[in-house]
């Protein structure tokens, strides 16, 4: 059986790490998306982009994996797994998952923008949250950024293909974590749906997709996952 797990924010929410969305407590409750994250943004105000990621780097690393990353790693034991995720804050590999694709990149990896040379010098650990930060130069006279993807700019090619490949192959699609409203990622759980294959959405909120998902879990993702698997008889009938 081939289980192919898609994951937002919400599955790291429960380590600490704050989801976009959430107007009380997101990050973006203080910052505007479209300014920090996207590669207008980047262009216009890079020191406080730069900012910005350096705090957020601090955090993802100061945080845990928790009982819903485990769950999805301990999954390996009873099926192929593969985990899909829009969260670059790599918890998913630090709880034990081996194939994980990243639609979305990674917040440990960082590259010039000008040469896209592999930066791979130490990027300073920023516990506070400061306004502006100039961010690195490389030795061509680019700016060092974080290997993440922005709004604007196009997914990595074989993640992507790597992605699209896991959710055409699965038996099982889980959705867990994600308001479902950016894209392209989240037509991968629409191409699911459109295979016949079943989808678990769990969420405590209502999304896009929760009306055409098999089934929807309004749980969080660390009460819903540790078990799902033994519960999917129950569950799909
Ligand atoms: C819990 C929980 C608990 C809480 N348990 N659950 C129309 C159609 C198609 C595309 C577009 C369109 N209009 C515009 C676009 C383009 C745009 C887009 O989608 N915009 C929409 C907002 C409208 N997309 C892009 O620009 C993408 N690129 C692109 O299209 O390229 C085209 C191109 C081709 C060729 C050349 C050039 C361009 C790129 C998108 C990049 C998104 N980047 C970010 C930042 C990544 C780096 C970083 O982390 O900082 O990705 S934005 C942000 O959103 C981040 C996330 O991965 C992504 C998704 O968010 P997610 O994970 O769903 O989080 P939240 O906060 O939204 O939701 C959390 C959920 O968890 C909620 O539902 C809660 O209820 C739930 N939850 N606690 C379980 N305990
Ligand atoms: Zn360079």
């Amino acid at each position: 059986m081939q289980v192919t797990v898609f994951s937002g924010a919400g599955i790291s929410a429960e380590s600490g790490v704050p989801t976009f969305r959430d107007v009380e407590t997101g990050l973006w409750a203080h910052v505007d998306p479209y300014e920090i994250s996207s590669s207008h943004g980047w262009q216009t105000h890079p020191d406080r982009v730069w900012a910005w990621y350096l705090w957020r780097h601090h955090m993802m690393r100061t945080v845990d994996p928790n009982d819903a990353h485990r769950a999805v790693a301990a999954w390996e034991d009873y099926a192929q797994v593969h985990v899909v995720t829009q969260n670059v804050d790599n918890l998913h590999e630090r709880a034990g998952s081996s194939r994980v694709h990243h639609v979305h990149g990674s917040l440990f990896e960082f590259h010039c923008d000008r040469c896209r040379s592999v930066y791979t010098d130490e990027v300073p650990d920023m516990p506070e949250a400061l306004e502006s930060v100039d961010p690195p130069r490389c030795r061509c006279g680019g700016l060092i950024r974080p290997d993440v993807v922005w709004f604007g700019e196009p997914l990595p090619d074989e993640a992507w293909q790597r992605s699209v490949d896991a959710v055409v192959n699965a038996d099982l699609v889980v959705v867990v974590g994600t308001s479902s409203v950016v894209y392209p990622a989240a037509g991968l759980p629409e191409l699911a749906v459109a295979h016949g294959t079943p989808v678990i959405e769990v969420n405590p909120e209502r999304t896009p997709l929760s009306d055409s998902a098999t089934l929807t879990l309004r749980e969080t993702a660390s009460s819903a996952l540790p078990g799902l698997l033994q519960r999917l008889p129950a569950l799909l009938g």
